[in-house]
């Protein structure tokens, strides 16, 4: 597969580049921070989407490299927004999301690697949240715990990515060590109606007061329109994201929208 064998020389000349995609504050309309979405600019294919080659990163251990390369510029991109950003304390600094691939939450490296692009970038742990899926925590013992659980004590946010999909046990939610529940996006197409199906309603409205009397806080994704959102914010969801308020674009981007409603 020609993806497949250009992957590893791909990292090495530059060929990935990362897009932002906002996270905005459902109460008052703040961009809050962004989630970090990479993308490879392939010198025949074009821009190819992470579902194009992750699962190729995955399978041929790429993807630890990689990860890291995005963890990196991410936390550095965060740092260029705080350092902008320095008069619009109101709305606290912004922070950046970012994924990781269930194959580098069993790499050993996980917990020393972040800890030194954090300490590297000097920027506080706080600053940052990484995404896991719900379906690599099913059924996590205490092994893939551990490193997740020092970087919570750290100070990282975890959150917990498609929540919704993976049937997770809700009691299990317990033992992990997430603070952000991010709803799958199919529970914001349920809300394309305005009013939404009353069952629909009453779902998100017991997975969030669930989540909230948990101390987790709530994320929606794919919110579209102007309803969604408005129906998300009242069942009291905390922030969202999604084409409503901006596409995955370049940083600069992301700026000027936090520099319009700081
Ligand atoms: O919007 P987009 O098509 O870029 O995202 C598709 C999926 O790719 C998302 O669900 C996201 O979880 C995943 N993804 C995007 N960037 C990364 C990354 O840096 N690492 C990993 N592991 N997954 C990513
Ligand atoms: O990590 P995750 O799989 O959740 O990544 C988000 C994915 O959802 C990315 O592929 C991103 O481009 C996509 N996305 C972001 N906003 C929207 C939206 O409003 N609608 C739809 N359909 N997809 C979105
Ligand atoms: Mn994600
Ligand atoms: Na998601």
């Amino acid at each position: 597969h020609g993806l497949t064998t250009a992957l590893p020389t791909a990292l090495e000349r530059g060929e990935f580049f990362i897009e932002y995609q906002p996270l905005v504050h459902l109460g008052d309309g703040s961009v809050r921070g962004a989630e970090a979405l990479v993308r490879w600019l392939h010198p025949q294919h074009g821009v190819l989407g992470p579902d194009r080659f992750i699962p190729l990163a995955e399978h041929t251990g790429l993807i630890v490299p990689l990860g890291r390369w995005v963890l990196e510029q991410s936390v550095r991109q965060a740092r260029e927004w705080r350092e902008l950003h320095g008069g619009a304390e109101a709305m606290g600094p912004l922070r950046i999301n970012v994924n990781l691939s269930p194959c580098q939450l069993t790499h050993p490296g996980l917990v020393q690697d972040t800890v030194d692009i954090l300490e590297r970038t000097g920027i506080e742990p706080d600053a940052l949240c990484l995404e896991v899926t719900e379906s690599a925590l099913i059924g996590a013992d205490d092994d893939l715990l551990k490193p997740l659980r020092r970087l919570a004590e750290m100070g990282v946010d975890i959150a917990l990515d498609d929540f919704g999909t993976g049937y997770s046990n809700l009691a299990n939610l317990r033992r992990l060590p997430v603070s952000i529940l991010k709803l799958d996006r199919s529970f914001t197409q349920s809300m394309q109606q305005f009013p939404a199906d009353p069952v629909d309603l009453k779902i998100v409205e017991g997975i969030v007061s669930l989540a909230h009397s948990l101390d987790l806080a709530v994320t929606v994704e794919g919110v579209e329109t102007g309803a969604q959102a408005e129906q998300l914010r009242i069942l009291g969801c905390d922030t969202a994201q999604g084409w409503y308020y901006a596409r995955p674009g370049p940083p600069e981007r992301l700026h000027e929208l936090a520099l319009v409603d700081a």
